[in-house]
């Protein structure tokens, strides 16, 4: 009941908020500011969507990235997990870790740790985030035969992913208007163990996404599901070009279309581009298809290559802080606390 009166009140006080200031529009066009406003529309003004923080964004990858390689069964892995945890713990999202075996390519036992954090946990209206958090053990895309292969620092393909969903936690803590729905980030594991190129045994199905194969046949929480899904991978180049991707435009074409018109109305065109581009086998693969939950891929694509699609420095050295921009990760990041509040706001 005392709920009731509140949202009744705040109702009241929004439609009195939107009448003065549109108002105030009308008799002294363009001459006011901020400041001019009375207390209370001022409040409305400081409730509107948090600001994320570029350099937040970046010292999120290089806390990563100074773990060293995060290749599964590595002491790097394992710390760099760890770290994961506790920086949710930190910004009081509630935290979950879906601890398993993968079988690798190679039939190799991957110790592997889904990572899952939920904001609101009770709120039946969920909204999932994702990124994967291992990092490739090859740099097969350069090394001319497999007895060179070093595992690469996967600044960009899995500490940017990561790196922008913990300022999404950050900036949602300590925000002053918080969203009322419910949010779920997971760090997926090894991802990127998939066989390398040039391999010379047989090609088996399903290699790549191990750990969002496995939270999609074992979710964290019985009959778990979510409005929808958005996985982030590679967002964090300088220069990244993200395309409506395919399986995003075949599973959650409206998902995407949201997504890409919030990131144009915020300046971000540059990097959202508003033309399809091929599909990829991505965890959101195994969300949509397993788990049944629309889910789009926001993925560093290059539409007009010859050969690969993905950039030049994918699976190689050359993934590294060198190749990291802050304004990217911020672009991506505001992007998705935008799509947050909007949700909040439109299903309340
Ligand atoms: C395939 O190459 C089939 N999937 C790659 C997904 C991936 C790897 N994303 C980042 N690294
Ligand atoms: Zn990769």
């Amino acid at each position: 009941m005392q709920y009731f009166f509140r949202c009744v009140f705040q109702l009241g006080f929004y439609v009195f908020a939107a009448y003065w200031l549109s108002a105030c529009g009308d008799k002294n066009k363009d001459t006011h500011t901020e400041t001019d406003l009375p207390e209370e529309v001022q409040a409305i003004v400081l409730q509107e969507t948090p600001q994320t923080l570029a350099d937040s964004a970046l010292a999120f990858v290089q806390a990563q990235v100074d773990f060293g390689p995060r290749v599964p069964n590595s002491a790097g892995h394992q710390q760099c997990g760890d770290y994961l945890v506790s920086q949710l713990k930190y910004y009081g999202w509630e935290v979950t870790e879906q601890k398993f075996d993968a079988t690798a390519y190679n039939q190799k036992i991957l110790k592997s740790r889904n990572i899952i954090a939920s904001f609101n946990p009770g709120a039946s209206t969920r909204i999932l985030l994702a990124a994967h958090w291992d990092t490739r053990p090859f740099n097969d895309k350069e090394a001319k035969d497999s007895t060179a292969y070093t595992p690469i620092a996967g600044a960009n393909d899995g500490a940017s992913g990561v790196g922008v969903l913990l300022e999404v936690a950050r900036t949602l803590s300590q925000a002053s208007k918080k969203p009322n729905i419910g949010i779920d980030i997971i760090f997926f594991d090894s991802e990127d163990y998939g066989q390398p190129e040039g391999y010379e045994g047989e090609w088996a199905p399903d290699q790549w996404c191990l750990g969002s194969q496995y939270w999609a046949k074992n979710k964290h929480k019985e009959n778990y599901s979510a409005y929808y899904g958005i996985l982030l991978d590679m967002v964090g180049a300088k220069g990244a070009t993200f395309y409506r991707e395919g399986y995003s435009m075949k599973y959650a074409p409206s998902i995407n279309q949201k997504v890409w018109q919030i990131a144009q109305q915020l300046g971000f065109g540059a990097y959202f581009i508003p033309k399809n581009s091929p599909s990829i086998i991505d965890d959101h693969y195994y969300v949509n298809t397993l788990a049944n939950i629309p889910m789009i891929d926001i993925v560093d694509f290059d539409a007009h290559a010859q050969e690969s699609f993905f950039k030049e420095y994918h699976h190689t050295s050359k993934d590294d802080m060198e190749i990291i921009d802050k304004q990217t990760l911020q672009a991506v990041a505001q992007t998705l606390v935008q799509v947050l509040y909007n949700e909040s706001a439109a299903l309340q």
